[in-house]
């Protein structure tokens, strides 16, 4: 398929000199990593708020964490796929900021270099109680929740759940990257969750251009400069090819 993109766009593509992209469930949804919500998301009858929250862990702690642990799973025995390798790509183009929300190191392994992640890393685990932290590999043997080797404390993952702070360093560096770039480009995600859905905005106040990638329109949809309704992993290389025309190559 190529897609016919609009002058505005190439145009900006043209002079941009710092990029950014804000990305969400959507565009790991290509490498088999199913979404939280909208049309594909199989997350669907458990809404994130039940599992992904500090009291729900409290709850049910093993419940919490089998369902991260069926995630590492999948994750694991995934790959980056054509979305992700396409922003990696486009830093021998431009200066590229990747702003995620996503937990699942795909933007890294793809070969990404300035990341900031809002909602933490899977990779990463933390004692509730002594704050010791632990590698996922290191625990992958326990079943049920593990506890901490030091003081027996609940294990949890170091994501960021409902109700709670987003790491101060990744979203302030996130924020300063939308504020100075010149194209903000959206991908893959349903722009609900706050404060990270901020950071399109900030982009857009600041004067850049804010492109929307997503299978359907969502909240952000009627803020964005252009929208391009497909999946990421079919847009994205587009996009490369376009570039890589612009400067000639
Ligand atoms: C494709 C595709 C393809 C599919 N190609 N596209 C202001 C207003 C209202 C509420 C609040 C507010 N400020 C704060 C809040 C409360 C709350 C919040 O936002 N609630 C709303 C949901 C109502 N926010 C918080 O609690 C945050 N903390 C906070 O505010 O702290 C301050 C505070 C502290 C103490 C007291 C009070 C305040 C924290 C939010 C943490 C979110 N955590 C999660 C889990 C992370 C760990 C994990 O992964 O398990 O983050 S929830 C989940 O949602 C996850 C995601 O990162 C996040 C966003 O989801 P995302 O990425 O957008 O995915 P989907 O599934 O929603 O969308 C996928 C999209 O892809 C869809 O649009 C598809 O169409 C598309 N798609 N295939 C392109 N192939
Ligand atoms: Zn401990």
């Amino acid at each position: 398929m190529k897609l016919d993109f609009e002058k505005k766009f190439i145009e900006r593509l043209s002079t941009a000199k710092k990029v950014v992209f804000f990305t969400g469930a959507g565009i790991s949804a290509e490498s088999g990593i199913p979404t939280f919500r909208g049309s594909d998301g199989i997350w669907n009858k458990m809404k994130p708020e039940e599992l992904a929250s500090f009291d729900a862990f409290m709850r049910n702690p093993d419940l919490v964490w089998e369902w991260y642990q069926h995630r590492r799973n999948i994750i694991n025995n995934t790959k980056p796929n054509a979305g992700h390798i396409a922003i990696a790509e486009l830093e021998k183009y431009y200066d590229v900021t990747v702003v995620t929300q996503n937990i699942d190191n795909l933007h890294r392994r793809a070969g990404s270099t300035k990341i900031f992640e809002l909602h933490g890393n899977i990779e990463r685990n933390y004692c509730i109680d002594c704050k010791t932290f632990y590698n996922s590999p290191e625990l992958e043997i326990s079943s049920g929740v593990p506890k901490c080797k030091k003081c027996g404390g609940l294990i949890r993952p170091d994501v960021v759940w409902f109700g709670e702070m987003l790491p101060h360093d990744q979203y302030s560096g996130g924020e300063q990257a939308a504020e100075k770039s010149d194209i903000c480009f959206v991908v893959g995600t349903s722009a609900v969750v706050y404060p990270a859905a901020y950071i399109p905005m900030t982009a857009k106040q600041a004067g850049s251009f804010v492109v929307e990638i997503n299978i359907e329109p969502t909240d952000l949809t009627r803020y964005a400069d252009y929208s391009i309704f497909g999946k990421a992993g079919e847009i994205l290389p587009e996009i490369v090819d376009i570039v890589k025309q612009i400067k000639g190559e």
